[in-house]
Order: structure tokens, then C-alpha cells, then sequence
């Protein structure tokens, strides 16, 4: 997709807010400075659309961003940030959990690993939390121009190997810094858009 028009469409500080609303969403999750709002604003093109940290925790809230009218983009508070408040950190998880308890048309997750530090507790505990609800998820592996290209390969298994996904889970190498992997990812998530505009079509998760 090119130059989508993207916009904040509302930022939940509470389960009340949440919206109720019939189109797909494409939510993002990872621990905090993974780089799911770097991931965000260069898969829609625009440079500050979603804060960037410099210091690890800051989205606290739920961003929700409409693109072109037709699908949410949900930037999750990130996980697993030592410094926050212990009260605090489990408001985060009773907010994530909220938002995949409220049934959505269509849901789909953007798990998010570091391509250079590797899946942590964290990440395994997770993907064991998607399994749970049953949210389909693909793995992005960020920051990947971080690891040398000779070494590439075997990062992506290593992240494969520790979260036990399954053959046909895809895994996508990306960096925000480079666009790397921006098109692959367009392509996933045009494909996961189309099964979602299709409800009774079988649900596609080997696409690339
Ligand atoms: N080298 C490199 N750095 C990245 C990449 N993506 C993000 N970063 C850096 O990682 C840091 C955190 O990025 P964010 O996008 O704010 O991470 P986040 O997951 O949204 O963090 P929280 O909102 O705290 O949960 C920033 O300093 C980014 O510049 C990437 O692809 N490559
Ligand atoms: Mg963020």
C-alpha cells in the first residue's frame, strides 16, 4: 500500500473507552522499546505519526490509528519495563487484557521481538497468552539491521526455536530504520485484510 492516509483515532486509558467498532484491527505487541511505534510509522509512511521513545514505557495508553477509513492500526502499551511502578505495570496488563477480551470482528497481532537480543521471558509468556485467546499472531522480528547479514539466519531460527512457533507461523525480519521488510509486511497484512473482508474464507497464516 502507498501513502496510506493515517490518523490517531482515539488513545484508551481505560476499558470504557475502548471502541466498538466492525473494522479489522492489526494490533502490535511487544515488550516496551521493541519498536512497535517505529514499526507503525514506517509502515504508514509518516515519520512521527506515533511517539518514539527515548526512554523505555511511554505509550501507556492504547493508541488506536484508523487507516484509510478501513482498518486500525493498535499500538499496545509495551511489556516489560522494569522501572514502571509495580501498581502501574499491572494496570498495563489488565488494559491488554481488556482489549483482546472484547470481541472484534477481526484481530489479528503483530508479536514483536528484538532480532538482536532474541525472544525473552516475556515474549514466550506472550505468544503463550495469544495461544490462550486465540488471537492469530506473526512474529516481526525488529531492528534487524542490527545483525550482520551472515548472521541473519540463524537469528530468525533462534527467535523460531525460543517462542516454539509452528512451521506455517509466519516470521518476518524488519527494521524501521532501513524499511527492511516493509514490503513483506504490507503483503501479510493486505492478505490478512482480505480474509477479513471474506469472514467465512478459511484463515490464511503461511503467507510469507
Ligand atoms: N536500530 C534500530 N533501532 C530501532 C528500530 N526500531 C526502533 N528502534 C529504536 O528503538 C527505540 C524504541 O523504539 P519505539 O518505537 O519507541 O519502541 P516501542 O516498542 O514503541 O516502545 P514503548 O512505546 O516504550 O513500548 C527507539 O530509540 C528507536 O529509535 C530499528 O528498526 N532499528
Ligand atoms: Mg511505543
Amino acid at each position: 500500500m502507498r501513502n496510506p492516509q493515517a490518523e490517531l483515532f482515539r488513545a484508551v486509558h481505560g476499558e470504557r473507552d475502548l471502541p466498538r467498532d466492525g473494522r479489522p484491527e492489526l494490533a502490535l505487541v511487544g515488550r516496551s522499546n521493541v519498536g512497535k511505534s517505529s514499526l507503525l510509522n514506517r509502515l504508514l509512511g509518516r515519520a512521527a505519526l506515533a511517539r518514539v521513545s527515548r526512554t523505555p514505557g511511554r505509550t501507556r495508553a492504547i493508541h488506536f490509528y484508523l487507516v484509510d477509513g478501513r482498518f486500525f492500526v493498535v499500538d499496545l502499551p509495551g511489556y516489560g519495563y522494569a522501572r514502571a511502578a509495580r501498581s502501574e505495570r499491572a494496570r498495563w496488563g489488565e488494559l491488554i487484557e481488556a482489549y483482546f477480551r472484547q470481541p472484534a470482528a477481526s484481530r489479528t497481532v503483530l508479536l514483536l521481538v528484538d532480532a538482536e537480543v532474541g525472544p525473552t521471558r516475556l515474549d514466550q509468556q506472550a505468544a503463550t497468552f495469544l495461544d490462550e485467546v486465540q488471537a492469530p499472531f506473526a512474529v516481526v522480528a525488529t531492528k534487524i539491521d542490527k545483525v550482520p547479514k551472515g548472521r541473519r539466519a540463524k537469528a530468525l531460527a533462534a527467535v523460531r526455536g525460543t517462542l516454539m512457533l509452528a512451521a506455517e507461523r509466519p516470521v518476518h525480519a524488519f527494521s524501521s530504520h532501513t524499511g527492511e521488510g516493509t514490503r513483506e509486511l504490507w503483503r501479510y497484512i493486505e492478505d490478512v485484510l482480505a480474509v477479513a473482508r471474506a469472514p467465512h474464507a478459511e484463515r490464511k497464516e503461511g503467507s510469507g
